[in-house]
């Protein structure tokens, strides 16, 4: 199919194959795209801004610096490299900030949900009872809702701790690490604090010192991922259920030609919990067939669409870059949005179909879109509310095109609790396997891969470095929209064993579990700290974070979440590599991430542009880490044998996909 005229240039940066069929389609030819804006554009970006060194905190500029030449200081004489830490911080609280609205959204309904209010349960309680010890919550002789309604409440109490008691979940930390936070003085405490902070630090006039900058922009990202994002993912969990091994489906073929096709784009899911829930009532069902429809089909769009992929199996239809591109399907009746990462394009492309852009929050609305207010205390009729109006639209669809036969099988639902099960075994959960396996080499070590895809990099760019990774046997751990990406590449399947090495495809086989493990929502990162964390403890490899052969990428970063995450990684003691930085134009500070965070975190960030060689960079950071352990030898090839099969599965061979029990 030929790419439509409007993005000739941008076959480029589109590899993906539904969105170059959905572009190429009839009902896309007047759509205009982020790809388009690229291309017109040129995307030569401001090298100020780019480097960083662009000040706009006071009114005596905007001042644009030249690192190095004394007349291009702002005019209160700011450097370069004061500007470029300010702005990263910055950016690091913004993306903070953002985790922990989402994660004060998911408390407050965690609360109404422990009153017994609105449609949702308590689901997982050996969870809650885990929380309930970190809060110091008694359990015994008392009733669930009671419980959960104490844990909810100290959990609220974490973002406004105002003395400087540190954040409860920060005790599950290594002790290694607690202890250099307690020296650097840098252990979270309440988490609206930190932002508040961090902000008034990079005020006009205050803080000057960039490592001094960067020791705060370090606890305002701990409080994040050891606060915010930890809180969301906990509570999320013990509502909707923890996340075990299921079947579904990604890309844009998910969506159906005889059905209501509605998205559900965004990233608090007590909407899109709802939403499910709603989906389901006969009676939404019923106005959906009276409008000639079979039936109700729910699809994710970023991370809403991982938080329900993850524990409900709903199919995921796009990512980030592919948002526009759903819409230009024709095919949706509405694109369901709450708050992040939805684009200010979607009423503009959805203006020239049926689809409506439906805002939920009253914190963001959109030119051009309906607003029907999402109330989490009457949270099914709102969802019924905004089916309805999505159903109604079904009659108005026009000419669509589906790619229908873009559709990737993935198994997804990889929490810290299900590795821990799976490859711990039927009878004894523990890392202990997983530690045994990265000792021997048969797994090289782990990749991470985060965050975002963007308009930057082509849209295979995560499929080229965890096919590196997964060659090399190192076994890739995935969140968010880079989930995503790599589901759509065909790896987030126990069939993709056949791209690793031979030692990890043995043990993919073995377990039946896919090279990628999808671990959830940007948000669950912070199942990632306590998986890296478990590993540690569980003894072999080391005594902290950063003695592990890990490392953590994001490479087509784009929201400044990603940033906050890698921060947060980095002060935990996780090496990070990103695909760059704007930091570029200060040397002294640039130095400093790339160099000099190892001093007082020993662990700091990596800028690769090139995706092979940044994944190339991932696997040697990996073997200097297992020199260091003194575990780097070479692998030898090993065929399981039945002993070895039970260690894994605890005596189920091929059993470790199938969740607990
Ligand atoms: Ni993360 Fe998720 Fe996607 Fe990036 Fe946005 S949806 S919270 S920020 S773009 S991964």
């Amino acid at each position: 199919m030929a790419m439509r005229n409007g993005c000739e240039g941008c076959s480029d940066i589109i590899k993906c194959g539904s969105s170059k069929d959905v572009l190429a389609a009839k009902p896309a030819q007047n759509v205009i795209t982020a790809y388009d804006r690229v291309q017109r554009r040129g995307m030569s970006a401001c090298l100020f801004g780019s480097g960083g060194t662009c000040c706009r905190n006071c009114n005596m500029g905007p001042c644009q610096i030249i690192d190095g030449i004394e007349d291009m200081l702002g005019i209160c004489g700011v450097s370069a490299d004061t500007v470029a830490a300010r702005n990263f911080a910055r950016i690091v609280a913004a993306g903070s900030a953002s985790h922990t609205d989402h994660a004060r959204e998911m408390v407050k309904g965690f609360i109404e949900t422990a009153k017994g209010h609105g449609p949702h349960q308590i689901k997982d309680v050996e969870k809650l009872k885990s929380l309930a010890a970190v809060f110091d919550v008694a359990t015994e002789d008392r009733e669930i809702n009671e419980i959960a309604l104490e844990v909810g409440e100290k959990a609220l109490a974490e973002f406004g701790k105002q003395d400087d008691e540190p954040l409860s979940m920060t005790k599950r930390a290594t002790a290694k690490r607690q202890a250099l936070w307690k020296k650097l003085n840098i252990f979270p405490r309440g988490v609206d604090r930190e932002v508040v902070e961090m902000m008034h630090r990079t005020h006009m006039g205050v803080d000057q010192d960039y490592e001094n900058i960067m020791l705060q922009a370090s606890r305002c990202a701990l409080s994040d991922g050891w606060g915010s994002s930890m809180l969301s993912t906990e509570l999320t969990d013990i509502m909707f259920g923890t996340p075990v091994p299921r079947r579904s489906i990604v890309d844009l073929g998910v969506l159906k030609p005889d059905q209501v096709n509605i998205a559900v784009h965004g990233h608090e899911p007590l909407l899109a919990e709802s939403l499910c829930i709603a989906a389901q009532d006969p009676e939404m069902v019923e106005l959906a067939k009276k409008q000639g429809a079979k039936g109700i089909n729910l699809a994710g769009v970023c991370c809403t669409g991982n938080e329900i992929l993850m524990r409900r199996g709903i199919p995921v239809a796009a990512g980030f870059v592919q948002q526009e591109i759903a819409i230009a399907t024709g095919a949706l009746e509405a694109m369901v949005v709450d708050v992040q990462c939805t684009m200010e394009s979607l009423a503009q492309v959805a203006n020239g179909f049926h689809t409506d852009i439906i805002t939920t929050n009253y914190r963001a609305k959109m030119p051009g879109g309906v607003h029907i207010q999402f109330d989490e205390h009457e949270a099914l009729n709102s969802a019924k509310q905004i089916l309805t109006h999505a159903i109604k639209n079904f009659k108005k669809r026009g000419e669509c095109f589906i790619p229908e036969e873009k559709k990737l099988d993935v198994v997804v639902g990889f929490s810290h609790e299900t590795i821990n099960y799976m490859l711990g075994g039927r009878f004894r959960a523990s890392y202990r396997p997983l530690n045994d396996n990265i000792i021997n080499g048969r797994i090289r070590g782990i990749g991470v891969m985060v965050g975002c895809d963007n308009f930057r990099l082509a849209d295979d760019t995560h499929e080229l470095i965890a096919r590196h990774l997964i060659k090399n046997n190192v076994l890739v751990l995935a969140t968010g929209c880079a989930a995503t990406s790599l589901g759509r590449a065909g790896l987030v399947n126990p069939e993709a064993a056949r791209f690793c090495g031979d030692s990890l495809a043995e043990i993919c086989e073995t377990v039946g579990m896919p090279p990628v493990l999808h671990m959830g929502s940007c948000v669950d990162n912070s199942r990632i700290l306590v998986a890296a964390t478990q590993i540690v403890k569980e003894g072999g490899l080391g005594e902290d974070i950063t003695d592990l052969p890990a490392i953590g990428t994001a490479p087509l970063w784009m929201s400044e979440k990603a940033v906050a995450i890698g921060q947060y990684f980095v002060a935990s003691g996780a090496q990070v590599v990103f695909q760059d930085l704007p930091v570029s134009g200060a040397k002294k500070f640039n130095k400093y991430l790339l160099e000099g965070l190892m001093g007082p975190l020993g662990a700091h960030w990596n800028v690769e542009s090139d995706p092979q060689k940044l994944a190339e960079l991932m696997v040697a950071k990996i073997d200097a880490k297992r020199e260091a352990l003194g575990i780097n030898k070479k692998s030898e090839r090993v065929l399981f044998d039945m002993a070895m099969r039970r260690d894994l599965t605890g005596g189920v061979p091929g059993a470790g996909c199938h969740g607990p029990a």
